[in-house]
Formats: structure tokens, C-alpha cells, sequence
């Protein structure tokens, strides 16, 4: 099974000026897309039962033990990136609406209470990594941070993620990693978000 790079849902320069055409241009077809390659590079010819790449990244700890961190690093980085370009939009509607805005203030207290945190949380995760929300087994959500390109797939199901790897932000940011996290509410994908949380 070779998996494969999603066409990106809109053009390159669609995020300005939240995020920059040059960033996204690299980002997608040079970042994204290596780890496609080298997933699948790793992958090749190797027999395995999991018909999702959910279940391939939720069992490393199965799979032969040269291939477990190259198909930790580039399948999450193939998966994770696959995930933040649909939770993008050019056409972002700011908040959440409906049931996920009702389970955000109801574990939040209030949606800017939650971007306050989530923020914050990207801006402590050392190093490369990711911020999310996901919603846990109990059905809580929780913001929790994972370094270089793990996923939070243990932790429950995922709903929102930004990248916070400097290749995300430096070009427009240079360091100001919060004042990227600040601006990407504007593009956040909400209807997707929502989508996911209510499948
Ligand atoms: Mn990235």
C-alpha cells in the first residue's frame, strides 16, 4: 500500500497573510511531501495489517524494530500534515458554532479562554511539535503537545492541530512563534473541526 499526497484545498497564496505563499509552498511540496516519500520508501515491500494509517502510527511498537522510528517520524509527519491543511481555510469562520463550540466552553469555560490555552500551550512546547485539541475516551476535550511529529492518537481522537515547527512560521514570524499562533485563528477550518467532532 503506498499512501499518497492530497491535493492541498486551495492555492498556495489562499492563507495570506497569515501564512505566506512561500511558507505554504515549501511546507506542502517539500516538507509535507518528503514524508510521504520516505514513509513510503520505508514501507516498500514490508507487509502490514493495518488498513489505516491511524492504526499503522497507533501500533509502532509492532512493527519490526529498524522500522519504528523512521515510520514514527514521517508517518506522523505524513499524517499529521495530511490533517493541517484541511483544518486551514482561506474562508475561516473565527469561532466554532453549535455542540463543539457548547464542549469548548463547557471544558474551557470560554472560547477565548481556550485559544488563550491552546496558545499558550504551542508556545511551551520546546522545540518542534504540534499543539492539539483532542477528545479523549471520556469524551473531555484536551489541549496536550507532542515533539517533532508525534501524534496525540493515544490520547484520543484528534480534532484540531497546528504545527508549531519553526518551517511553519519563520519565514513570516522569524521567532515570534506566539504572534503566529496568534493569527492562525484566522484561517482555522471550523467547519471541519467540527466535522471531525461530530463523527
Ligand atoms: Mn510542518
Amino acid at each position: 500500500m503506498k499512501y499518497e499526497l492530497e491535493r492541498l484545498p486551495y492555492a498556495t497564496n489562499a492563507l495570506e497573510p497569515v501564512m505566506d505563499e512561500k511558507t505554504v509552498e515549501i511546507h506542502y511540496y517539500k516538507h509535507h511531501s518528503a514524508y510521504l516519500n520516505n514513509l513510503n520508501a520505508a514501507l516498500e515491500g514490508v507487509n502490514l495489517p493495518y488498513d489505516t494509517i491511524e492504526k499503522l502510527l497507533l501500533n509502532l511498537g509492532e512493527l519490526p524494530l529498524a522500522l519504528q522510528q523512521t515510520v514514527r517520524n514521517n508517518g506522523g509527519g505524513y499524517y499529521n500534515h495530511t490533517l493541517f491543511w484541511k483544518m486551514l481555510t482561506p474562508n475561516g469562520t473565527l469561532a466554532p458554532s453549535g455542540e463543539l463550540l457548547a464542549a469548548i466552553e463547557r471544558d474551557f469555560g470560554s472560547f477565548e479562554q481556550f485559544k488563550k490555552a491552546f496558545e499558550d500551550a504551542g508556545l511551551k512546547r520546546f522545540g518542534s511539535g504540534w499543539v492539539w485539541l483532542v477528545r479523549t475516551p471520556s469524551g473531555a476535550l484536551k489541549i496536550v503537545t507532542t515533539a517533532n511529529q508525534d501524534t496525540p492518537l493515544s490520547e484520543g481522537e484528534i480534532l484540531l492541530g497546528v504545527d508549531v515547527w519553526e518551517h511553519a512560521y519563520y519565514l513570516k514570524y522569524q521567532n515570534l512563534r506566539a504572534q503566529y499562533l496568534r493569527n492562525i485563528w484566522q484561517i482555522i477550518n471550523w467547519d471541519y473541526v467540527a466535522q471531525r467532532f461530530e463523527s
